[in-house]
């Protein structure tokens, strides 16, 4: 009783410590799939479309256009969407964990061969620039980016100019690792085991010296 007790609290205190990891996606419409697009054709949407999610500019969605096949599913989008507003940006906000570690992944392609097509992302303290001359071809992308906040704002911006350009698809964030519990809940947790220890060793004693009698 005692000793399952003590391994209950044991398992508990261990669990606060590390990681829990899930493998939810953080991110809603990550592949642009939540809004049907017309196979073989395009659409654009403003920000508060029903199930598109993304804020920002405009979001540009393909689904099968000039035959290139999405990386996820049947629909990604392109970054610098119509009709041209100058500087194109997306972003979702999300729950985290302040000093949570967590995992972000998706796909790019650039549009055009050699136009050097460059976006830039940023989520919590992580933000890279990243550029591609390929036409049509996935590149998969993945880091990790610590919260600095309860909330993270996932962004990406284009670095280019008119309406052509930065295909995107397949945007995953899940939960790699939690931090550890604040001092103030580690003292607490500690003088528990330490109590659960205590009265372990006091009832062991108490039946040892009634076998003794
Ligand atoms: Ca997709
Ligand atoms: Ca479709
Ligand atoms: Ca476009």
């Amino acid at each position: 009783m005692v000793r399952s007790t003590l391994l209950r609290i044991t398992v508990t205190f261990l669990l606060a410590l590390f990681s829990i990891t899930s493998q939810a996606n953080l991110i809603t419409n990550g592949s642009f799939e939540d809004i049907d697009v017309p196979n073989n054709s395009w659409r654009f949407y403003s920000q508060g479309t029903p199930n598109l999610a993304w804020q920002g500019s405009n979001v540009e969605i393909w689904d099968s256009l000039f035959g290139f096949e999405a990386s996820e599913g049947e629909q990604y989008a392109e970054l610098n969407a119509h009709p041209n507003q100058g500087i194109f940006s997306i972003n979702q906000t999300f729950n985290t964990i302040t000093g949570g570690i967590y995992n972000l992944s998706f796909d790019y392609s650039a549009r055009r061969n050699n136009r050097n097509e460059q976006f830039e992302v940023s989520a919590g303290d992580f933000t890279q620039i990243l550029s591609s001359n390929v036409r049509f071809n996935w590149n998969d992308f993945a880091t990790e980016f610590t919260a600095l906040n309860n909330s993270t704002t996932l962004t990406f911006t284009s670095l280019n100019r008119g309406t052509l350009g930065n295909l995107l698809d397949n945007v995953v964030v899940t939960t790699s690792r939690l931090p550890i519990p604040e001092p103030d809940l580690i003292f607490p947790l500690i003088l528990l085991i330490a109590f659960a220890l205590f009265r372990y060793q006091y009832h062991r004693a108490r039946k040892s010296h009634r076998f003794n009698r």
